[in-house]
């Protein structure tokens, strides 16, 4: 139902899909009928409620199962703190418009806004301070920042609240990339959070302070 009204189109998959929707949503009604029938029911007051029943029902299984079919791209992240260890994930799922970044990492400086970016290498090495990741993912050589006339880089994105456990629980939407695919693509590079949060304008990487966490999108 919700493909239908707001899209009208499949965003990922294919015809094929489509079809098996289509398929589900005419069918499921017709066996219903067929089925009363067989067991004699049809007109009977008790087998229209049930009939109304079972055609609802038919259509929350329509909804159900091209969620569970669908072909979505995604990505995992394990972030290492700069000590060398493993601290939090990320969860990247490809949209038609952008990638949608679920993170969850812990020790970071609690209470505070942090800088997130993508950065351009896929090398976390702690021993350079994480510097192994290089700079912002800029695959269009745009400046830094929101605030800048010729921002932002694609791998800029806003800052986040670290929670009071020193927890960072995010949720985060990059419309500028893609996880497979051409120049915007971002698997194989690098998600960092850093110590303090991007001013949105400083060149070339927003004065956000030391790097606190990096991951390798794979
Ligand atoms: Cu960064
Ligand atoms: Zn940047």
């Amino acid at each position: 139902m919700f493909r239908f009204c707001t899209t009208g189109k499949n965003v990922h998959g294919t015809g094929r899909l489509q079809s098996v929707e289509r398929a589900e949503v005419n069918s499921f009604p017709k066996w219903n009928e067929e089925t009363l029938l067989l067991f004699g029911f049809l007109g009977q007051p008790e087998a229209r409620s049930m009939k109304k029943l079972l055609a609802t029902t038919g259509l929350a299984l329509a909804v159900a199962v091209p969620a569970a079919a669908q072909d979505t791209a995604t990505a995992k992240a394990e972030f290492v703190n700069m000590a060398g260890e493993k601290n939090g994930t990320a969860t990247l799922t490809e949209t038609a418009q952008g990638v949608l970044i679920a993170l969850e990492v812990p020790g970071l400086p609690a209470g505070e806004w942090i800088a997130f970016h993508v950065h351009e290498t896929g090398k976390c090495d702690h021993q350079t301070g994480h510097d192994s990741a290089g700079g912002h993912f800029n695959p269009t050589n745009a400046e830094h920042g929101y605030l800048t006339a010729k921002g932002p880089h694609a791998g800029d994105m806003p800052n986040q609240r670290v929670g009071a456990d020193g927890v960072l629980r995010a949720q985060a939407f990059n419309s500028m990339v893609k996880l497979d695919g051409g120049e915007t693509a971002i698997r194989g590079k690098a998600l960092m959070i850093h110590g303090g949060q991007d001013d949105y304008k400083s060149q070339p990487a927003g004065d956000a302070g030391k790097r606190q966490a990096c991951a390798v999108i794979e």
